[in-house]
């Protein structure tokens, strides 16, 4: 089969692009569609062309995969939209699905769009740190205008049909077959002429008002970032210059975008997002269980963050707790953060009304009975997590999926309580836990391919990235924060001052440094287990200088004082009071502070995450490098634009990485040692172990 089929309704020639699973403009797909208009144009009964999308979807973009090709392998996308744009006989793009990046680009080279109402319209290549590269940033504004095109190509977020038809971006809405209804409207459009060109109107609305506004933006939305900036300086083009000019100077500015480290990070997380979601050993057609309703237990921020996920998606919930007071708060708590929402205009009263009816509080663990899953979501102690679970062992229905959502305890050990282990998973949501994208799925020694499968397929249906990993403390996320939490202490001991470290890491682009998100998550929370961890090995009483913060009852943000100030409650302000403790603590410890450059600070505590990453992979906690790269940035802010922070390793070369954390005094993982030996990356043994 052709990857562009040809076929005729009498005096209209049919171009259906078959590229699954999206059609995307890959290797064959500019030949093909040069040769159906080679026909076009040399068959003078022929008065139209119809370009649609066989399967699923209309293009839904260039090839990816293709990025990384040499030039003259890449296919060829704009001289195709080249072709279209100056082709002598009407084009009408038919879309369904997807028309996006490339694909929108390719419609908006046609002289007509029609679509199904449901179809989406869009300009997403801001996401992969790119720009709409094949004409997309001169013809769109010239169709909407200038505000909304710099809206949708600075969001990358696409717009339905119906609403494109308002904006004129499509010509027609198809309500019936879509075929039918553009073969039919190529041949009322067969013979007017000229032919409507995109590429000869005038792009509206760009004053220098505008653009100094979406300049300024940037700042806000997408700081330390090179493509939203070039695709401001081209949407001004679009406005200001001729069509040629501005077309030109978009490929110029697509190819450097393109080969910027900030878009292999960008597609690097595209690609091992989706990734994820594969696992070894587990068959599409693993049995599934059916998750109509969920129990949860323990209505605290963490337990109310967890059903609002199943109630947005429409999944009754059942929620315990021990007292009514803590039931009515947890309530209250789901309640206002809706509220809020719908205050923000991001959903109505009706909408909010709907989630609250769903969700049903009770004192009584045996009313959890009829549950399909149910998650655990109390405070961190071995003792009670191993209570509840008993209980529910004799509570909850055959086949139901008991969920416990600790962050660092045993998920083998809370198991082993039960007569039903294979029926136990770690479901580790990240506060807070209606917001943040990740989830690590926590695979215990005995938890069956079914349960398993359950739960990645939960993880997309609430929207979440689902990332399969294995039994440790902390396991990936958790683990690896604690290495870095180590060493950014390390490095105030020596010299550094908190705000110096957390700056390091803003220097990468994280919103939060590590002591700004020790302050955040409660100081108290890793004294108490330093404290314990040295009762139980007989050691002497932990008194690091974070210890002795805690001990002026600073705990952090909750208690407006912390390693910082909070004078306003949130904003975290340099505190002279640590400024004095340091000094004292270093001087009775005998500790000559240096000065620490932030090239120094910040490898320091990147590596630190890499190594510890490179220890996870190698013990079998990761399935792959990528997966703790999605971890990292879904988790913990780490920005998508590195790509995470084995790829941000990737890209320093894993030799220097080696070498650095020698230098600064820290053992490299036997993995990371070996690959950096032979001169590979994290993303090579991926690709080699999933080959193998
Ligand atoms: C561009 O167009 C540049 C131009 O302006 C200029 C050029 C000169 N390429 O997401 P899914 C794969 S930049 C290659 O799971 P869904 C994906 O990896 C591009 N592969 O499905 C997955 O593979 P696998 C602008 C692609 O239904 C499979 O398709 N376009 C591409 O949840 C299914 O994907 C975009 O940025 C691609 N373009 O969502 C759109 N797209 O099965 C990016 C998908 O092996 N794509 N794949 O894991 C998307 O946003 C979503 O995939 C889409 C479908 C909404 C289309």
């Amino acid at each position: 089969m052709s990857i562009v089929e040809q076929s005729r309704q009498d005096d209209v020639l049919i171009l259906t692009i078959q590229n699954p699973p999206v059609n995307a403009f890959g290797v064959g797909v500019p030949e093909g569609l040069h040769a159906g208009l080679d026909v076009a144009a040399s068959d003078d009964s022929i008065r139209a062309v119809v370009i649609i999308g066989g399967g699923r979807t209309f293009v839904a973009g260039a090839d990816i995969r293709t990025f990384d090709l040499p030039r003259e392998q890449t296919p060829d996308l704009r001289g195709t939209v080249d072709r279209l744009d100056r082709f002598e006989k009407p084009t009408v793009a038919a879309i369904h699905g997807t028309a996006l990046g490339g694909g929108l680009e390719l419609a908006l080279a046609c002289s007509y769009r029609v679509a199904v109402p449901d179809a989406q319209l869009g300009l997403p290549e801001v996401k992969l740190g790119v720009l709409p590269g094949a004409g997309g940033t001169q013809r769109l504004p010239r169709v909407v205008g200038v505000q909304r095109a710099l809206e949708m190509m600075l969001s990358g977020t696409p717009v339905r049909a119906d609403e494109a038809a308002q904006l004129g971006l499509v010509d027609q809405l198809v309500q019936g077959d879509l075929l039918t209804g553009a073969v039919q409207f190529a041949r009322e459009h067969a013979d007017a002429r000229p032919l409507p060109r995109v590429s000869e109107r005038q792009a509206e609305g760009g004053s220098p008002e505008v653009f100094a506004a979406a300049r300024a933006g940037l700042q806000k939305t997408h700081r330390g970032q090179l493509s939203p900036g070039f695709i401001v300086d081209l949407a001004e083009m679009a406005a200001t210059q001729p069509f040629e000019q501005g077309w030109d100077a978009e490929a110029r500015l697509f190819m450097q975008a393109k080969d910027s480290p900030q878009s292999r990070g960008l597609r690097h997380i595209f690609f091992a997002e989706r990734e994820a979601g594969k696992i070894p050993g587990l068959g599409k057609d693993t049995p599934q269980t059916e998750i109509r309703t969920a129990g949860i237990i323990g209505a605290g921020t963490m337990g109310g963050g967890i059903a609002m996920n199943f109630l947005n998606v429409g999944i009754p919930v059942t929620i315990v707790e021990t007292s009514q007071e803590a039931l009515d708060r947890g309530l209250s708590v789901v309640r206002r953060n809706y509220e809020n929402t719908a205050k923000k205009g991001r959903m109505t009263m009706e909408d909010v009304e709907r989630r609250m009816a769903l969700l049903t509080p009770t004192l009584n663990m045996e009313d959890l009975k009829d549950a399909d899953i149910i998650i655990e979501a109390v405070f961190e102690n071995m003792d009670v997590k191993k209570d509840i679970f008993t209980r529910l062992d004799g509570i909850a229905k055959p086949g139901a999926i008991l969920a416990t959502n600790t962050s660092t305890l045993d998920v083998n050990e809370i198991a082993s309580v039960t007569s039903r282990p294979e029926s136990v998973i770690g479901l580790h949501f990240f506060s807070p836990a209606n917001v943040m994208r990740l989830l690590e799925i926590v695979r215990a020694d005995k938890t069956s391919q079914t349960v398993l499968a359950t739960s990645m397929a939960l993880a997309r249906r609430i929207k979440k990235v689902g990332v399969v990993v294995g039994v440790c403390d902390g396991f990936v996320g958790n683990r690896m924060v604690h290495r870095y939490g180590d060493e950014a202490r390390k490095l105030v001991e020596e010299g550094a001052r908190p705000q110096d470290a957390d700056a390091a890491m803003h220097a990468l682009g994280l919103p939060m440094g590590p002591f700004e998100m020790s302050d955040m998550a409660g100081l108290d929370v890793g004294y108490l287990i330093r404290q314990h961890q040295a009762k139980v090995a007989g050691a002497p009483k932990p008194d690091g200088w974070l210890d002795r913060i805690v001990e002026q009852g600073r705990k952090g943000q909750k208690t407006q004082a912390g390693i910082y100030d909070y004078p306003d409650g949130r904003k975290p302000v340099p505190a002279a009071s640590t400024d004095e403790l340091l000094s004292t603590y270093r001087q009775e410890k005998g500790l000559t502070p240096r000065e620490v450059t932030q090239e120094e600070a910040t490898k320091r505590l990147v590596y630190s995450l890499v190594n510890e990453g490179a220890q996870i992979l190698d013990e079998g906690i990761a399935q792959r490098a990528s997966d703790i790269d999605v971890i990292y940035v879904y988790g913990y802010g780490f920005p998508a634009y590195r790509g995470g922070p084995m790829q941000y390793a990737d890209e320093q070369g894993l030799q220097n990485v080696a070498a650095d954390l020698e230098r600064y005094g820290q053992t490299p993982a036997p993995l990371l040692k070996r690959l950096a030996e032979e001169g590979k990356t994290f993303s090579s043994y991926d690709r080699e172990r999933t080959r193998g």
